[in-house]
């Protein structure tokens, strides 16, 4: 298939790309960069070094022979992203080009402007695009299973029967999100649906649970493939922030309780489940949700595993917790879809868990320990974060 990877720069887009050429698809990518910008802005880095996209791309050819076509450009260009759909002829758009961080959008009000400018006209511009130019075309949206919170019931995937006053209709699952960031993908999931219905689209939004892990076949074939990783108390999720504190003697950094369950899955999922997407597409005007991760675990439960496993001493603290949230909820996501299509997880295990823990070691000279404290509160319209003015972009 021709595929084009939106934020193929990214976490997850640039592994997601080299899988896709490495199984024999016509692959592109699409970024304008922010992420490492919000480095700058941030003053952090990736813990493993990562090339610039063009140099990837090269290393990319010579390892594998495969080419990765790189557009670089931003999704709020509208010209851009007309230019690059009619250019690449995509069947496929596999689009996870969206800030991503929930304290990053509640710095304050301009990163909050920014994030859900970024993501919600970016992907606005993307379903125009698909519509003029060619309606045949699937997109694979990254939504978050944050888009539902945690609700005091089963959250199904995407929609609910619901039957009030004696009446029975499949409704849109409540949203209850959690951060500005979390918000935009709501939106977006609004704006997909109703572009689905009114002009035929089709589309599959992926609600993705957090992604932990850092290796993947591809980019394990050479150095200038790695992907980044991030541990910083912005842009850092909880696991991989775990691994690294763990490794540089910081005690973990458990928000509060510690009993808010998330949903996850392993990196090496997250690129079989594109994949799997990409190849069962849906009919034309239909608007499909996955509910896309593999396991749920507590954050105090995550913290005690890698104390268990790592082969050191490694401390546990309850910090206050800087987000607004229920620490401690009833949780139980549905996932079938995937699994339906053939999806067959990599479970988390010790092993693994000590992977991430000897990974981080490796480069823990990388780590910039002042970082690691989180520095934006919910409860707070300013943050203490280190950025001057205002977001990337604005
Ligand atoms: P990332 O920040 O590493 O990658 C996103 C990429 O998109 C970056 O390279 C960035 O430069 C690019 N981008 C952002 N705005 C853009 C724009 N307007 N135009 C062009 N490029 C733009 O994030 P990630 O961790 O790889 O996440 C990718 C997607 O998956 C996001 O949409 C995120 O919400 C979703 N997701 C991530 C996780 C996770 O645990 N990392 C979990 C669930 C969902
Ligand atoms: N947490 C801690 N200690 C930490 C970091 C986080 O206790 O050091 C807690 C948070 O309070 C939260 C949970 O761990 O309850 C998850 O936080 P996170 O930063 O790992 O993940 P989140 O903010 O939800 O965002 C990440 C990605 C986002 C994606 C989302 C999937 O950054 O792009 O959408 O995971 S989901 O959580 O399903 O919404």
């Amino acid at each position: 298939m021709r595929i084009l990877v939106l934020g193929g720069d990214g976490y997850l887009g640039w592994p997601v790309a080299l899988n896709l050429s490495n199984k024999g698809h016509d692959v592109a990518v699409l970024d304008n960069l922010a992420r490492r910008h919000y480095d700058q802005e941030m003053g952090v880095d990736s813990l493993v070094p990562i090339r610039q996209l063009q140099s990837r791309v090269a290393t990319w050819k010579e390892v594998s022979g495969h080419t990765i076509v790189p557009f670089i450009g931003d999704l709020n260009d509208y010209i851009f992203v007309k230019e690059t759909l009619r250019t690449f002829e995509p069947e496929a758009v596999v689009h996870f080009a969206e800030q991503r961080s929930a304290p990053y959008s509640m710095i304050d009000r301009n990163h909050a402007v920014y994030t859900q400018v970024n993501n919600v006209v970016g992907t606005l511009n993307l379903l125009y695009a698909i519509a003029e130019l060619n309606p045949e075309i699937h997109l694979v949206k990254l939504g978050t299973m944050g888009e539902y919170g945690a609700p005091n019931i089963d959250i199904e995937e995407g929609f609910i029967e619901i039957t009030h006053k004696g009446r029975t209709d499949i409704l849109p699952f409540p949203k209850q999100p959690n951060s500005f960031y979390h918000l935009s993908k709501v939106h977006d999931s609004h704006n997909i649906m109703f572009a689905c219905r009114i002009w035929g689209l089709r589309s599959t939004d992926l609600n993705q649970g957090i992604v932990y892990g850092q290796k993947t076949e591809e980019t394990q074939m050479h150095p200038d493939l790695e992907t980044r990783y991030d541990y910083d108390g912005v842009f850092g999720t909880v696991l991989n922030r775990f691994a690294v504190q763990a490794a540089v003697g910081y005690p973990l950094t458990v928000y509060g309780k510690g009993g808010q369950t998330r949903a996850m899955l392993d990196i090496r999922d997250t690129l079989a489940c594109i994949e799997l997407a990409c190849l069962n597409p849906p009919a034309a005007g239909e608007y499909r949700v996955f509910n896309q991760f593999t396991e749920s675990f507590a954050v105090k439960e995550l913290a005690e595993w890698v104390a268990k496993v790592a082969p050191f001493e490694v401390k546990i603290e309850s910090i206050p917790n800087p987000r607004s949230e229920r620490e401690e909820h009833y949780y139980n996501a549905v996932t079938t879809k995937l699994p339906e299509l053939g999806l067959k997880p990599h479970l988390l295990n010790d092993e693994h868990v000590l992977y991430l823990v000897e990974m981080a070691s490796k480069y823990k000279n990388r780590v910039n320990v002042e970082a690691i404290r989180p520095t934006v509160k919910w409860s707070s319209t300013k943050s203490d974060a280190s950025v001057a003015g205002g977001a990337v972009g604005e």
